[in-house]
């Protein structure tokens, strides 16, 4: 399998499901500026015509894109997970719930040095409930099912995203935080995370020099 990714970007998670089966993955970096693969220059719109990351290229040679998809296609078939028809709803629930209130509506806008101060406000409000909501969701729980499953290696991903965003303090949602500190912890994050970073670094470095 490839994984098209950008450092520190939401296709971490897949990095993280991948790492977490021990599979053997190649994991090519898009430059999220430039839209070309860092490597060979190539342009990532003939892989992805949105040009966003996560995108992957499967044992088949087919690709596919969204994270939704992607993770559920690494669970089944990487994982090779079998979920009861009742985890697997739930699996859903959670990978949408994280794509749209989460990530997509909420954290990835506020990342956008172009958002509107307006907006801003607007989505820090709104955004409010939504983490209300997953903090009485996860308290007294390990991981988002009943054991670590791809919506955590999702999940743990945007979370991490809080650092750059001053007005969402996880600390107004401790069940959040602490649930999002013991990701963190998880090897297959730990892993992902420094590495990541470093790549990120070097992505900052590029650009500035450019
Ligand atoms: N709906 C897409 C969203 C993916 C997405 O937001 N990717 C971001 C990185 S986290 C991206 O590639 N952004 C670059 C851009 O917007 O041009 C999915 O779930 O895969």
């Amino acid at each position: 399998m490839e994984l098209y990714f950008s450092p520190l970007a939401c296709s971490m998670a897949t990095r993280i499901a991948l790492y977490e089966a021990g599979a053997d993955a190649k994991f090519i970096e898009v430059d999220p500026k430039t839209k070309q693969v860092l490597a060979d220059g190539a342009d990532y719109f003939t892989v992805n015509p949105l040009g966003l990351v996560p995108a992957i290229r499967t044992a088949d040679g087919a690709i596919v894109t969204e994270n939704a998809a992607i993770l559920q296609h690494v669970a089944e078939h990487v994982w090779n997970e079998k979920l009861s028809p009742d985890e697997q709803i739930k699996l859903r629930q959670w990978l949408s719930f994280i794509g749209t209130e989460i990530h997509r509506g909420l954290l990835a806008p506020l990342l956008d040095p172009k958002i509107p101060i307006e907006a801003r406000k607007y989505l820090v409000t709104k955004g409010q409930s939504r983490l209300d909501y997953l903090n009485r969701y996860l308290e007294g729980r390990e991981f988002v099912l009943e054991r670590f499953s791809v919506a955590d290696a999702y999940l743990a991903t945007v979370l991490n995203w809080t650092r750059a965003i001053p007005e969402i303090d996880l600390a107004n949602w401790p069940a959040v935080k602490s649930y999002h500190a013991a990701m963190k912890q998880r090897p297959s994050i730990a892993k992902a995370l420094t590495e990541e970073l470093a790549l990120y670094q070097a992505e900052q470095a590029r650009h500035k020099a450019a």
